[in-house]
């Protein structure tokens, strides 16, 4: 089974950008720079066959190029912080694709996680109780100016992801170029 989701990966000036960021608030620990992506859609386990299929959909799509910039910072998972992130400026382009990449995923029989696409950068993953919830609030509030980019986002990639004892490491599948 492939543990499959597909993302925008970020160039190497953003991803810097985004370690600058981790680094100015309390995270105990943080999402290591090459790991740094924006998901459009988690697809689970696949089959092999079903990847194939999968890859083949994803392949099928047509969408232009289009620039984004991150922007700001939020905090999944309320008083029970879940996970710190890095914020996206509003791109219907982005929105767009993430739709296409999970209708092409579910054509091709996969079942993308239903949940509404929030888009964001995680920078921090965080055990029940770890933050300190006033503090880490602070510092998110304190890091709302936070802008990296425009950059322009010119290929999708599907990554399996495997995971490890204390980070995962994404293993590039294919890339799909736009435009
Ligand atoms: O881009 P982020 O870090 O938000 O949290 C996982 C990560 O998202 C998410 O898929 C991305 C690549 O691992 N993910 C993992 N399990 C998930 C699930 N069961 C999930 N998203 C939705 N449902």
């Amino acid at each position: 089974m492939i543990r499959a989701f597909v993302a925008i990966d970020l160039p190497g000036e953003i991803r810097a950008r985004l370690v600058l960021l981790q680094d100015l608030l309390p995270l105990p620990r943080q999402v290591p720079e090459e790991n740094l992506h924006l998901t459009l859609a988690f697809l689970g386990e696949l089959a092999e066959p079903l990847a194939e299929d999968v890859h083949h959909a994803l392949g099928a799509i047509r969408a232009a190029p289009f620039a984004l910039t991150l922007r700001g910072a939020g905090i999944f998972g309320g008083a029970e912080a879940r996970s710190v992130h890095a914020g996206v400026a509003p791109a219907p382009a982005l929105d767009h694709l993430a739709r296409k990449v999970a209708t092409a995923a579910g054509r091709a029989g996969a079942r993308p996680a239903g949940r509404r696409f929030i888009p964001h950068v995680t920078l921090a993953r965080l055990r029940p109780g770890e933050a300190d919830p006033l503090r880490l609030e602070r510092a998110v509030a304190a890091a709302q100016g936070f802008v990296a980019g425009p950059f322009a986002v010119t290929a999708f990639v599907l990554y399996r992801s495997h995971l490890g004892a204390d980070r995962a490491h994404h293993e590039e599948l294919a890339r799909y170029r736009l435009g």
